[in-house]
């Protein structure tokens, strides 16, 4: 990564009248949380993409809840690295505004950021598959969680693909985009949406985008600064230019 560009990024960070960010699942890679795509994403011989839908649970569900269990058992055991720590830090010194997150793994909040909005979910929330029943593991779920009201399954209350992310949440994730002057995006293959059109209609209303990755996504086209390496790194570097 060019030094000058570092630095500009850290100016246009340190300036910014608006400063949001998007994240993916790399930047909580350092953490050693599983990201979605290439080999990362496969979990005994499943595709994260094959499981994470609901035709997927509705054909065996007790699969599906295999799969986040053995997440919900890993992330427990995973601490915020200084790329999460690095955006709290913005946001308590009041730089960065909000902080929207495709991560249902909850480290943003464990590494101290409040103003976070969870577009996929979270993995430790439920929601009964048959009542209005929503609840919250603080613990991996054993087999298949029952709702205490009506005794159907619970699910996970995330996001799957071909359904709808929650209407208020992303009311507010369009009130940020309106306001945003700056928004970097961090570690995201950008494959995903609506999320991947998240910084595209901020640099349609003028903004500036700023990618930190390990390498090339789907957006790296339309940023205009691409800081390359890993966001635990690239970050914190960032931060000590400001
Ligand atoms: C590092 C790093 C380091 C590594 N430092 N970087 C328009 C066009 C085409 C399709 C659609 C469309 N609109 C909707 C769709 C369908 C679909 C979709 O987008 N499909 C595409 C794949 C083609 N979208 C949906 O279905 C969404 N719903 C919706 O739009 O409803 C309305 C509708 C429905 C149907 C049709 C039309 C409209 C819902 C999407 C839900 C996604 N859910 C998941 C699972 C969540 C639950 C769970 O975790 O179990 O969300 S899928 C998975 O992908 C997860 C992630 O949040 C999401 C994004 O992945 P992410 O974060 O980008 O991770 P990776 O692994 O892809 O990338 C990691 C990146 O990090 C890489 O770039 C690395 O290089 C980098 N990296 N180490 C920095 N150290
Ligand atoms: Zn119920």
């Amino acid at each position: 990564m060019p030094e000058e560009d570092l630095q500009e990024a850290a100016e246009l960070v340190a300036n910014a009248k608006y400063l949001i960010a998007l994240t993916g699942a790399g930047v909580s890679k350092e953490s050693n949380v599983p990201t979605f795509r290439g080999e990362d994403g496969l979990w005994r011989n499943y595709n994260a993409m094959e499981l994470a839908t609901p035709a997927a649970f509705a054909n065996d569900p007790k699969l599906v809840w295999e799969w986040y269990i053995w997440r919900q058992g890993l992330i427990a055991e995973c601490e915020p690295n200084p790329g999460h720590l690095t955006l709290a830090k913005w946001e308590e010194t009041g730089l960065l505004k909000s902080l929207i997150t495709q991560n249902v793994d909850g480290l943003h909040r464990r590494a101290g950021s409040s103003n976070v909005l969870e577009v996929h979910g979270n993995l430790w929330a439920l929601k009964c598959l048959s009542c209005d029943y929503h609840g919250r593991l603080s613990a991996p779920a054993e087999g298949i969680p029952e709702c205490p009201d009506c005794d159907s399954m619970l699910r996970p209350n995330v996001v799957w693909f071909g359904e709808s992310l929650d209407s208020e949440v992303m009311a507010r994730v369009y009130a940020e985009l309106e306001k945003a002057t700056v928004c970097l995006v961090i570690g995201t293959s950008g494959v995903v949406q609506p999320a991947a059109m998240f910084p595209i209609m901020v640099k349609q209303r003028g903004g500036t985008i700023i990618e930190f990755n390990v390498e090339e996504s789907r957006l790296t086209r339309s940023v205009d600064y691409h800081i390359q390496g890993p966001s635990g790194e690239t970050l914190p570097a960032l931060d000590s230019l400001i």
